[in-house]
């Protein structure tokens, strides 16, 4: 056991608190495979408390306070979050393996973001009214109650703020369950919140493994909501678990979203974006172009630069500023990225560049690190090229016609996002609409806005977050009529 290891703890009721079990979980940074922390491995027990105590806030009516008391708790809690910023970053950091340029840039200014966006939303938040000449219909939104919130490890404040914002700002008490990979920032979350005037037990916290703590989450009577996001077979184990109760559910799977570049497209932006969508964050993001179409008469020269921009990249220790490329999530998960290069190499892929491990200092010798890989020549329905890698590995395919590209893009089992690169307007949509996929972005990739629909189709998974969305998700409507003529 190192000698700085800290104990990272569940956080119930206001309080952090060891596990029932009282055993823990090494947490391991990537980056240099040293244990970092050792991580309470909740279990039933601690399910059990922790939807008591988020049951009793909503009792003692969390749901009931003012939306404006509720936008000053948020508001609060992404100062602090700004505050810590730096502290934040680094322990995303340690425990992803990514940039801490990243962290500090992307991940924790997110955090942020979402949660200043959702106290403004439920500031501004307005009702429906639907009058008829005897009568007034209005609706009420209700919280849900006890929601649970299950997030991955690729970017974890940022989801998990993503979810715990608007659930907080409808009036939900919550129990969340971070990926076992990744607890620390979730763990100074729990803090943060309390401190920003979240009242005990409406926020509550678990660490540990899925079967043993996610499973029970999802199967309590008391959690009326789940919103998860991870892969696709948890996603359906998920939903299992949802369905005898008919609990409310969102499921933010995988995706193996398609990269389209015309013969018309602004090349060089086309090679950047591409590049950006292929890598950025290790290639582990749900929205990664991990396939890249290029229409045939520029798939020569498209690939030549695109190889050469990825030569670019840097892949080296977190803390080094220059460092683009960071260590993979955990040591396992680089063995299935790497199978993955051999798979497609068994099954007739050339890899132009990458795929194998860089050499590094001493200090960063065990780290999960990966150079980014290019491969061509495999069919566009080979195993390598349509399964969900979650990785620094990208596919480029050529494609003759419009309908080829379409046919290609929409021919793999995930339907999450997709970039289009093309200068005509008219191929443009035509081409988004055709496409199977929650999100298309048209030159550009990632460009997000929080008032849009963030979700996809196919085994990319079921239902909508993302402003007024996220707010109808962690709220039911209720319609209540009130007649205002004669009685009848
Ligand atoms: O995710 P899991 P993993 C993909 C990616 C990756 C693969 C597996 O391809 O290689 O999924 O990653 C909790 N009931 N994505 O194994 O298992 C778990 O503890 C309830 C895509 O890390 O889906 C964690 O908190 N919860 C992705 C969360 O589910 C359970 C992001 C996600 O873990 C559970 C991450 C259960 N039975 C991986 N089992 C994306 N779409 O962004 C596990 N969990």
């Amino acid at each position: 056991m190192d000698a700085e290891a800290k104990r990272i703890d569940l956080y119930v009721d206001g309080a952090y608190t060891g596990a029932a079990s009282g055993e823990r979980i090494e947490d391991v940074n990537p980056a240099t495979g040293d244990v970092i922390g050792h991580i309470a491995r909740g279990s039933a027990v601690d399910v059990a408390a922790a939807v008591e105590a988020a049951s009793r806030a909503r009792a003692s009516d969390w749901g009931a306070t003012s939306p404006a008391d509720r936008a000053h708790i948020l508001d609060v809690a992404a100062s602090l979050i700004e505050a810590n910023l730096d502290e934040l970053a680094q322990l995303e950091s340690q425990d992803t393996g990514k940039p801490v340029s990243l962290a500090r840039t992307i991940d924790i200014p997110r955090a942020v973001a979402n949660f200043r966006f959702f106290a403004s939303a439920i500031r501004q938040e307005s009702l429906a009214a639907h009058p008829m000449p005897v009568a007034l219909n209005y609706t009420q939104r209700r919280p849900l109650g006890v929601v649970a919130l299950i997030t991955p490890w690729n970017l974890p404040l940022y989801l998990l703020s993503w979810k715990t914002a608007p659930a907080l700002a409808m009036g939900n008490t919550i129990v969340a369950k971070p990926s076992e990979l990744t607890p620390q920032t979730a763990t100074r979350l729990a803090g943060l919140l309390t401190e920003a005037g979240l009242p005990p037990g409406v926020f509550n916290l678990l660490h540990g493994y899925g079967p043993e703590v996610g499973a029970p989450l999802t199967e309590h009577p008391q959690v009326a909501g789940i919103s998860f996001t991870g892969g696709t077979a948890t996603g359906a184990l998920v939903a299992a678990a949802a369905a005898p109760r008919f609990k409310k559910l969102s499921l933010e799977l995988g995706g193996k979203n398609a990269t389209i570049v015309f013969g018309d497209a602004d090349l060089e932006a086309a090679v950047d974006g591409a590049v950006r969508a292929g890598f950025a964050n290790q290639g582990e993001i749900c929205l990664c172009g991990s396939r890249v179409l290029v229409q045939r008469e520029i798939f020569d020269d498209f690939v030549d630069r695109y190889v050469a921009k990825v030569k670019t990249l840097v892949v080296g220790p977190p803390d080094d500023e220059s460092t683009v490329i960071g260590a993979l999530v955990s040591a396992a998960h680089r063995d299935k990225v790497e199978s993955y290069v051999r798979l497609a190499r068994e099954e007739g892929g050339t890899v132009l560049h990458g795929g194998g491990r860089p050499e590094l200092p001493a200090r960063w010798a065990r780290g999960a690190f990966l150079e980014p890989a290019v491969v061509v020549g495999l069919d566009p329905s080979c195993r390598a090229a349509s399964e969900e890698i979650f990785g620094p590995v990208v596919t480029i395919h050529p494609f003759d016609s419009d309908d080829q590209a379409i046919a290609i893009a929409n021919g793999v089992q995930y339907g999450l996002s997709a970039s289009v690169w093309t200068q005509n307007l008219r191929r443009a949509h035509r081409v988004s609409e055709a496409l199977d996929v929650g999100m298309v972005w048209v030159n550009t990739w990632l460009l997000r806005d929080l008032r849009v629909p963030f979700g996809g189709v196919k085994d990319s998974g079921v239902g909508r977050e993302g402003g007024r969305y996220s707010m109808e998700f962690f709220s039911e409507s209720k319609n209540i009529c009130v007649h205002l003529g004669e009685p009848i």
